[in-house]
């Protein structure tokens, strides 16, 4: 097989539809929610396929799913690849799993061309990237990264009441308390990009160069249940009204800041939900995004200065919980260099760009170079089963993660 030559895309191909029919929901819909019995399933699928790979699977303490490939004369840091396999709800078929299975895919193309990287080489499959479940997102690769203590992310508890370390021994994923920790020489996620901007541009591959940040509220809003008939309207604290209040201002002032701030109301629960009682409590979340650290803070503090207007002209009081706060993030340029270089040796067109989501190479960018390759999303659909990329954008975006993967654990 000569260095030019790429993963084997069939196989690539079969495990990633393979994986897409794992884990519908009740309703029908691919969700695998972190330390969920989907979430189970598919692990199980991916831990199957990196043995098959050579790799020696470990499972660390939050539960992250680590395969290593330490050929004889690798030696030193490993080079890293991977992403997550836990879902939104009601998900598409590519988010995070083209990661993983393109880093399994790397790691076999090398061995079966007898092509022996100087380094070790690493396939991480991230627990609660997608943080529906357990918030906040990212969650075992912040751990991994050292960002938070492993018991406290362990003690987490769910929307469902239910706590992230008793549901990983539950599916049987909860690792040893001190796993073999790995520190990356470097690490590099192909992710499909979940965006507009290559579709529209007509480019094959993205070199990341940047994150935006995030911030993730949980808003309660406690007014005064009571009865719809008989309660004048100047007597209410209505809490759906309130929580209206933010709603359609926020969509105003995330516009009104420097054009690339998004703010998203993604969960909204009215308290008793009940067709002739005034809501008493209102449950929201805020997802709050922006490339630039100064314009988050402002945003989120004028999140804050709107909810005590509201609280006043509504007569309701308001709390509120942070779920998750990850400043910008800017990657490695050698890597990012080394991304576009690949894909130009490929005749690839790429261009760099800032990624939108959150990712796990954000959180791996605090302990090791880090960068990420995307590839096209049709229509910039995503969390939505309409999710969709081509093969062969797909299998373009692994071989170069492949070459990018040759020049640095060369050593
Ligand atoms: O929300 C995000 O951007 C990530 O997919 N968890
Ligand atoms: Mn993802
Ligand atoms: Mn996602
Ligand atoms: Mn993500």
């Amino acid at each position: 097989m000569s260095p030019s030559s790429g993963i084997d895309a069939t196989r690539f191909l079969h495990r990633l539809r393979t994986l897409a029919a794992i884990g519908r929901d009740d309703q029908g819909r691919r969700t695998r929610l972190a330390a969920s019995d989907a979430d189970r399933a598919g692990r199980d699928a991916v831990a199957g396929w990196m043995r098959e790979a050579g790799l020696a699977v470990e499972i660390d303490w939050i539960g992250n799913l680590i395969g290593l490939w330490c050929p004889a004369g690798a030696q030193g840091a490993p080079v890293m690849m991977g992403s997550h396999i836990d879902t939104v709800i009601d998900a598409g078929a590519y988010d995070g799993c083209a990661g993983v299975l393109a880093g399994i895919g790397v790691v076999e193309a090398l061995r079966d061309a007898g092509e022996i990287p100087a380094r070790p080489l690493a396939v991480a499959a991230f627990t609660n990237e997608e943080g529906v479940r357990y918030a906040p997102d990212m969650l075992g690769s912040l751990v991994y990264a050292g960002g938070l203590p492993p018991e406290e992310a362990l003690a987490t508890v769910g929307t469902d009441g239910t706590r992230l370390g008793e549901e990983l021994a539950r599916i049987g994923y909860a690792g040893p308390q001190a796993p073999g920790f790995l520190v990356p020489h470097a690490y590099v996620e192909l992710h499909v990009e979940q965006g507009p901007v290559l579709e529209r541009e007509g480019i094959a591959i993205g070199a990341v160069e940047t994150l935006q940040g995030i911030s993730w509220q949980e808003v309660v809003i406690e007014g005064t249940a009571n009865h719809a008939g008989t309660t004048p309207m100047s007597l209410r604290q209505d809490a759906g009204v309130a929580a209206a209040g933010l709603v359609t201002w926020l969509r105003e002032r995330a516009r009104r800041g420097n054009g690339r701030s998004v703010a998203t109301i993604g969960r909204l629960r009215l308290e008793p939900d009940a067709i002739n009682v005034i809501p008493g409590r209102a449950v929201l979340t805020v997802d709050l995004r922006d490339p630039d650290a100064d314009a988050l803070a402002r945003l989120e503090a004028d999140v804050a200065a709107r909810l005590q207007e509201i609280a006043r002209a509504e007569g309701v009081a308001v709390s509120v919980r942070r779920l998750a706060r990850f400043d910008p993030v800017t990657f490695d340029p050698g890597l990012v260099r080394a991304i576009e270089a690949a894909a130009g040796a490929r005749g690839l067109s790429t261009r760099r760009m800032t990624s939108g989501a959150g990712h796990d190479a954000q959180m791996m960018a605090r302990l090791c170079p880090a960068a990420m390759i995307f590839v096209p999303s049709r229509d910039g659909i995503s969390h939505n089963p309409r999710e969709f990329t081509a093969d062969a954008d797909l299998v373009a975006g692994a071989d170069v993660l492949l070459d990018v993967v040759r020049r640095i654990a060369a050593g």
